[in-house]
């Protein structure tokens, strides 16, 4: 009896040992394959993948990562969603929650333009010149009223700005005015919003901004070669708080790829860019200078407008000992000022800082440089000068209280998905496509006026995107999974090599927008689509 208790408490304990030998093991597997499975459905989603990548910039390594909120609990809903277990919410709360957040948006930005009644009227030609960038050379460019960059135009919120324009250019072309949220016809996208405009012909483009900040434009035809030869301008529309700085400057970063007699290399769209990230140049500049030099006093307080009018170079942002604060982005005020650090400027983004002068800077020069993939470039410096100073005007940082928290838009469903990705085609010849097909074929879509939309931008290449929508600004949502609170709007996002990027938008402008990569090379070689707002 003793002897077969302990026999079977023995044979118990050995059978219970394998049984969780076993479930341990046949729960590894499950997991690891889950994994695997997981991860292959991801593939391009950063998982795994990125080691093997071409850039070498992360998004985690970048001013972001101070809004990266909690993590997505994807790969959870992917296991329960094994056992049929569904946590995404349902159609009806999708909808509730759309609901919501379009809500939280109201009064952020304006629907409609608020006119003045004031016209501001200017002449615009864009014609073949000469600039000094490198000093002792004349460089052969093309320029908007003969000057690079092109002519600044300053009006007030309300002002309806009319700008008569003509091409004196050997080739078509047109003015788009990117981030201003114009009337569909005013967008300057040949054959989607207009003609384009001829040698010798003229257009007028007219329209009241409906935000005040900093916009700049540049032609939409053949912009590789057009913007690369110096055609871009500014606009810059003032509120009442622009009057509160003691100074308020422009920098417009540019880089030149110039041969040995400073003229700008004229072989455009060659292998080596259009396979990688575009047209890199080897001269940087800010507003045409090899050398910008803003010089100060103490006391001073000083909004500096970045404008990154590059082909396709991304710049990294250092402000070293400076205090400033980012204050607006993409043209728009931020909820929160921040530390301004690290933040990435890719082509089409704008940054507003704003810089105080203290006292004790009386003396010091402090240079601005570009850090981006480990890079260690001058863009500018601003001096102050050893004078005795006059008292720092004392203001709030401008900033807007109504960007809304769009966090819960995670959870939701993308209503588009983009797959960004190049094609190799016979003969040597490269496409960059959007969901396989390269403009002028595209994948449409149609957003509701005045709805909620998330869009899912999958970058499947090794290479950097930054992605500009026309006619609206959008929120980021998540980088890979990670739920980002960006306390601001943007009109272009850089998606990193192999990332997975959701951004939202409710768009308030009706009519078909165009929506690319600000790579100039890729845009051109197909990564360009319509958006339709009806
Ligand atoms: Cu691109």
């Amino acid at each position: 009896m003793c002897y077969h208790v302990k026999v079977n408490n023995q044979i118990q304990i050995m059978f219970n040992g394998h049984k969780k030998f076993a479930f341990a093991l046949v729960t590894l597997i499950f997991f690891a394959y889950a994994f695997y499975a997981y991860a292959m459905m991801h593939r391009g989603s950063g998982m795994g993948t990125q080691g093997m990548l071409g850039g070498s910039e992360r998004a985690e390594n970048s001013f972001e990562t101070q809004f990266y909120k909690e993590e997505n609990n994807d790969f959870w809903s992917y296991i329960l969603s094994l056992f049929g277990i569904s946590n995404k919410p349902s159609e009806k709360e999708q909808t509730q929650i759309k609901e919501k957040l379009k809500n939280a948006l109201y009064g952020a930005y304006p629907k409609e333009a608020n006119p003045n009644g004031l016209l501001r009227e200017f002449n615009m030609v864009a014609a073949p010149s000469e600039v000094e960038i490198v000093p002792g050379y004349k460089t052969r460019v093309w320029a908007y009223n003969g000057q690079v960059p092109g002519p600044i135009f300053r009006i007030k919120l309300g002002d309806t700005f009319k700008l008569n324009f003509k091409n004196n250019l050997p080739q078509e072309t047109t003015i788009h005015f990117h981030g201003v949220r114009v009337p569909n016809a005013m967008d300057g996208v040949p054959g989607v919003t207009q003609p384009p405009i001829k040698p010798g012909e003229s257009f007028v483009y007219k329209f009241t901004p409906k935000d005040p900040g900093t916009y700049w434009f540049h032609p939409h035809v053949r912009s590789f070669e057009q913007v690369e030869r110096g055609l871009y301008g500014i606009l810059i529309v003032e509120d009442e708080v622009s009057e509160k700085y003691d100074r308020d400057e422009l920098w417009v970063v540019d880089d030149w790829r110039l041969t040995q007699d400073a003229q700008v290399y004229s072989y455009f769209m060659i292998m080596p860019d259009l396979m990688h990230d575009g047209r890199w140049g080897n001269v940087i500049t800010v507003n045409a200078k090899l050398k910008e030099s803003l010089k100060t006093r103490p006391g001073e307080r000083i909004r500096l407008r970045f404008v990154n009018s590059s082909n396709a170079r991304i710049y990294k942002l250092d402000f070293g000992g400076l205090d400033a604060k980012a204050i607006a982005v993409d043209g728009m005020y931020v909820k929160e000022n921040f530390n301004p650090n690290g933040f990435i400027l890719a082509p089409g983004n704008r940054l507003d800082v704003d810089i105080k002068i203290h006292q004790q800077d009386k003396g010091k020069t402090f240079v601005i440089k570009d850090t981006f993939e480990g890079q260690n470039n001058e863009l500018g410096e601003i001096a102050v000068a050893d004078v005795p100073g006059k008292k720092l005007p004392d203001f709030p940082y401008p900033h807007n209280d109504l960007v809304p928290d769009w966090r819960e838009a995670a959870k939701l469903p993308a209503d588009k998905l983009y797959v960004l990705d190049k094609k190799m085609l016979g003969m040597g010849r490269i496409v960059w496509t959007i969901n396989g097909k390269a403009y002028p074929d595209y994948d449409p879509v149609t957003f509701k006026y005045d709805t909620f939309n998330k869009i899912k931008f999958r970058n499947d290449s090794n290479n950097y995107h930054p992605m500009h929508l026309h006619g609206q600004f959008f929120k980021l949502i998540s980088r890979d999974g990670k739920v980002i609170d960006e306390p601001f709007f943007r009109d272009t996002v850089l998606v990193y090599p192999g990332e997975t990027v959701e951004v939202a938008t409710v768009p308030y402008d009706k009519g078909r927008w165009l929506s690319h990569c600000h790579i100039l090379e890729h845009a051109d070689a197909g990564m360009m689509t319509v958006v339709e707002v009806e």
